[in-house]
């Protein structure tokens, strides 16, 4: 059973050199920054039905409504910065080095912005496009279609949000299941723990507990229990850009 409480209710946690840590973050790290969230009230979702903007389907019935919502979040995301969160994350990284495994299901530059060198995106970027049709490889892409749909210069197909939607399958499974089998530490950041697979990390991290060492130890650092709060031993609870940067001790 998880502990549940304020973040300043726990001790720091102890980051020696070596320490494997592996932190997944969601929509709820890049809350402070103004990004909205996907289920906070006023959140994404809520001014568009899943199905219709974040689905193949729905890029294939109407892929100018799709080309709206993520112009939107394209604009938005040029005026928001890192807050103190992304910050601590990019000095774990340069502490912990290649020990630091950090995959975040968000599509917004935020972690890179903060200086975090390593960040795999599960879920794609929304600054790249790349094409529906033809193969060829995903580029940067920082322009907004509002009127027309943009098309591919090499095959004449529809370009698409280089994210990954409900249906399709997330980037980096393989190397994101063997940083959870070598882990010391599991965080998971502002995620309400309801879209899979990434909600099913810490069952998986869980499932290869070393019985002696108890390792790896599962935190989870948000507003609020997440759905998948029992799966934690602990949630410590606060907004990430008050807890996180005091969350580590690190062994100099
Ligand atoms: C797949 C990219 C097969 C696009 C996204 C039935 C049961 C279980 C699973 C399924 C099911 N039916 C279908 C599925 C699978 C489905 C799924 O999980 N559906 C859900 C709805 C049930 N998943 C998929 O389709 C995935 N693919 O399964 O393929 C497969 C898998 C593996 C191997 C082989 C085959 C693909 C899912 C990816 C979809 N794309 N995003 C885009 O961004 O537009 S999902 C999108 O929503 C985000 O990327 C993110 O992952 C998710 C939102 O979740 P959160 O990040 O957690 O955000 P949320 O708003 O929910 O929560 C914010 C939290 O932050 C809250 O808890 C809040 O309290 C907290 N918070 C707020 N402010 C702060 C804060 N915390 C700290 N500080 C604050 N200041
Ligand atoms: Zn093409």
């Amino acid at each position: 059973m998880s502990r549940v409480g304020p973040g300043e209710d726990f001790e720091p946690i102890q980051i020696d050199r070596g320490t494997r840590v592996f932190v997944l973050t969601g929509a709820g790290i890049s809350a402070e920054s103004g990004v909205a969230t996907f289920r906070d009230a006023g959140g994404l979702w809520y001014q568009h039905r899943v199905e219709d903007v974040a689905t193949p389907e729905g890029f294939a019935r109407d892929p100018r409504l799709v080309w709206r919502f993520y112009s939107e979040r394209r604009k938005q995301v040029g005026t928001v910065r890192p807050n103190p969160a992304h910050l601590a994350l990019a000095e774990l990284e340069r502490f912990l080095g290649d020990d630091l495994f950090l995959v975040t299901q968000n599509v917004d530059p935020l972690h890179e912005l903060a200086g975090s060198k390593r960040v795999l995106h599960m879920h794609g970027e929304l600054l790249t496009s790349r094409c529906d049709t033809c193969p060829r490889p995903p580029f940067r892409d920082e322009r907004t279609y509002f009127e027309e749909v943009p098309v591919c210069e090499e095959c004449g197909g529809n370009l698409r949000p280089d994210v990954i939607w409900f249906g399709e399958i997330p980037l980096g499974m393989r190397e994101i299941a063997e940083a959870i089998d070598r882990c010391d530490l599991f965080l998971t950041v502002g995620s309400s723990g309801s879209v899979y697979p990434a909600a099913g990390f810490v069952a998986e991290a869980r499932a290869v507990r070393d019985p002696q060492t108890g390792r790896p130890r599962t935190i989870y650092v948000g507003l609020e229990r997440p759905d998948n709060a029992d799966a934690f031993d602990e949630c410590r609870l606060g907004p990430a850009g008050r807890v996180l940067p005091p969350l580590f001790r690190f062994a100099r």
